[in-house]
This record gives structure tokens, sequence and C-alpha cells, in this order.
């Protein structure tokens, strides 16, 4: 029995409409970008402190060389709305503890660095000015907090003292100050919330303190310990509105009414790294996105800002590019509800709007595309775009057969649309 919330319906319809967001990874790590001591650290940019075991204290000396004197948030938001994203999540605090607003309960934020500049303010007021609905990644691990446990097993700052409890009050008046001084906050995204400290109990008080301070708020599901691993869902009965594959795409969808997003790369790290050029390419990018709507979730692609405050170009490039195929095929991703066939079908993705398909076509070498077990009939197909060229289709006991038109075969990631006689009707046959 599915559970009808309408408050939650509510709540979630700007982020089901968006499907497309921006993920910021950015704090002090950006300034090693990947290398300590000259040696190339592995793993992601923003572990650094992991990786390479750094004490606290050779840690914060990046305060001092943390001055982003490029940073723009006009720019910023600019970038992500020409990409035809909808929203932007970016770390208001990462595991290693940094601050990127300026927060009265501690000194380790941006404050107290020479660029002493409230980046949150700025990005907020940037956001709400070209309307793109701004969220906050915040950690719940932290590894540079006096009162966080558990402790490193290289940091010798004697424990005796710790109080976690101490550390959870802080951590919530730091999210007092985030969710009543920055306006409207579309998601309080959480994280590191497998540590064995943080518990269930823990998990449903964050949720709870969230929605009471800004109602409208979304909360991901690792405010709680219900995630199953990589993949993301909740199993359970835990708190968090929706799940977070991460690096991953659900083989399928999950059915109306359990929201995802799926955060991923667009290099091999989250935080900057300045050697890291495995950059995906624009056509990987466009197909996670239309996979991801093809089966009822968001992507949020994540960008790692340079220590300067600047997006390194390749991304630039992908995301304009990105942005270029949004704006003539926008219609058939924002607001899309999930494929109504149970499984990607070989030659692409569908997305659906009420009577509408919108047929995403990844290979257009093939001649036909079979759409199986589809018993509504065809009002219509055509191609989305200016041109609308009419697409042949034939109905059979196998499905709908939709010919493909000549003119489509070298063109990146066409979309046919279908307008159906009703709703979609599709029988699945069992083999
Ligand atoms: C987490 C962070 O540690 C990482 O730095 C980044 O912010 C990413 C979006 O989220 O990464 C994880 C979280 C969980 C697992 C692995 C990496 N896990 O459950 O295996």
């Amino acid at each position: 029995m599915k559970r009808i919330d309408a408050e939650r319906e509510r709540r979630l319809a700007w982020f089901r409409e968006a499907r497309f967001g921006m993920f910021i990874h950015w704090g002090l790590y950006a300034v090693p970008g990947g290398v300590w001591k000259g040696r190339d650290v592995g793993g992601v940019g923003e572990w650094i402190y992991n990786s390479a075991q750094i004490t606290v204290a050779d840690y914060e000396p990046l305060q001092q060389q943390f001055n982003p004197v490029k940073f723009s948030a006009k720019e910023w938001v600019a970038t992500a709305k020409d990409a035809g994203m909808r929203y932007i999540v970016i770390t208001s605090k990462h595991h290693d503890g940094f601050c990127l607003w300026d927060s009265k309960l501690t000194d380790w934020d941006v404050m107290g660095t020479p660029f002493k500049r409230d980046i949150l303010k700025e990005l907020a007021a940037e956001c709400q000015k070209q309307k793109i609905k701004l969220c906050f990644y915040h950690s719940i691990m932290d590894w540079h907090h006096p009162d966080y446990l558990p402790r490193r097993g290289w940091d010798k700052r004697p424990v005796a003292e710790a109080n976690f409890a101490r550390y959870i009050a802080y951590m919530k008046g730091q999210l007092k100050e985030l969710l009543t001084g920055y306006g409207p906050i579309g998601i309080a995204w959480f994280d590191g919330e497998w540590e064995g400290t943080w518990t269930h109990a823990h998990g449903e008080d964050l949720y709870q303190f969230v929605r009471a301070l800004q109602p409208n708020t979304i909360v991901n599901n690792r405010v709680d310990k219900g995630r199953q691993g990589m993949a993301g869902m909740t199993k359970g009965d835990f708190a968090g509105d929706y799940g977070t594959p991460e690096q991953e795409i659900p083989a399928n969808g999950f059915g109306e009414g359990v929201d995802w997003e799926s955060c991923m790369t667009l290099n091999d790290t989250w935080g900057f790294k300045s050697k890291d050029t495995n950059w995906k390419s624009t056509e990987t990018l466009l197909k996670n996105l239309i996979d991801c709507a093809s089966k009822g979730g968001n992507y949020l692609l994540n960008v790692g800002p340079t220590p300067e405050g600047t997006f390194p170009q390749p991304i630039i490039e992908r995301l304009g590019m990105m942005g270029k195929w949004l704006k003539a095929h926008g219609e058939a991703i924002y607001g899309t509800q999930a494929s109504p066939f149970p499984k990607p079908l070989p030659w692409g993705r569908v997305t659906r709007k009420g009577n509408k398909l919108y047929l995403h076509v990844f290979n257009t070498s093939q001649p036909t595309l079979l759409l199986p077990g589809l018993k509504t009939k065809v009002k219509s197909a055509r191609t989305l775009g200016k041109e609308r060229i009419s697409v042949p289709a034939s109905a059979s006991p196998e499905g709908v057969t939709l010919t493909l038109p000549e003119s489509l075969k070298n063109q990146p990631l066409p979309v046919i649309v279908l307008e159906l006689d009703g709703p979609p009707t599709v029988e699945v046959s069992e083999t």
C-alpha cells in the first residue's frame, strides 16, 4: 500500500520537476588539489586529510592559503543555469570541518582565510537573483572538531575531553545559522552518517530539527542509518526524503513515490585534483541525465572548483554543451515521469509526460525502434525540435515499431515525441 502524503508531494514537487542539479565540492582541499608534500595522493581530492594521514596541525595552515580571488557567485550560478541545472548543492562543510560561510560558532571558517568573504551569502543572493534553488551538503563526520568522535588513528589529540553530545549541539547551531540566514534552502544534503557514533535516534532527531527550522526543506537519506551502500537507497523505516545512489545509476526505477538522485563526478574526484583529467564526454553526461530521468530520478553532477575560485575549463565546455542540448530537448527531461517500460530499451531511453512519450535515441544506426508491449494507440510521432519530422509508426502484437528517419542518423541524442490516445499501457511478456 502506497502512503499518500500530500505534504510530501507538495514539498518534493520542485525536486521531481528539476531532474538536473549541480553538486559543488569546495574547501581547503582544493589548495593541495590531490598533491601533498610533492606526492600525488591517491583517492578523491576532498579526502586528502585522510588519504595522506595529515594531522590537524599540518592541515590547518591551508586556511591561510585559501584565497580564491577569482570567485564570482554570479558566474558560478550563471554557469549552472546555462547548463540547464535547476539547483545547486554546495558543501557548507565537508569532512575536514572547514566552513564556507561566516559561522559565529568557529574560527575554522572562510572568515579566517585571507579571502574573508562569506561565500555562501554571495551564492545565496545570486541564486535568488537568478532563480535557482540553493542547497547545502553538510557533513556529519568532522575530522577537525575537538568534540567529534571517533578520531582517526593518527590523530593524537587527547580524546579524554571530547564530548560527542557537544559536537551535535555545535552542528545543530551551525545548521540553524545556515537554515535561518541564507534564505530558502532546497535540500539539506547530509553525509558521513556511516560512522559508528551516529545512531538512528540522532538521524531522526536531526531530520526533525531541519524540518522545524525550514518546513519546506528536503532532507536526503544520509541523515539517518538506512542507506544501503553506494546503491544509496533506504531499506527499512529510517528518516530521509530520498535515496542517494553514488557514482551509479540504478538498473531500473523504483516506482512512483520513491525519490532518488544519483550524484556523479565529471572526472574521478569530487574536490579539485590538479592531475585528474579523466573527464567524461558530454555524450556520456547527457546519457546519464537521460538515464536518470527515464527511471524517475535526478542527476546531481559534481564540479570541483580550483583554489582560485574558477571551474576548470573542461567543465565549462561540457556544461555549455549540455545546456545547448537541454535548450532544444528540455521538454523531454524537466517534469517528466519514469518510462512505462519496466526496463531500459536496447536502443535508448524513454521518459513520459501524461499521454506523451519521449524516445531518447542513443543508437541511431538501427533502422527501427521497437516499443515492446505498448498497447495504447499512437496518435502522432514526430521529432522534438523545430523541424518536427514525422516518424512512421506501426502497431503489431509485439508492440509499436517506429522507422527511424534518415535525417536522425547522425544527430547526437535525438528525441522523438509520441502522442498517445491515452495513458500508456504496456503489457509485459514474461520471458
Ligand atoms: C561521500 C563523501 O565521503 C565524499 O567525499 C563525497 O562527498 C561523496 C558525495 O559522498 O562518499 C562516500 C559515501 C559513502 C560511501 C562511499 C563514499 N560508502 O557508503 O561506501
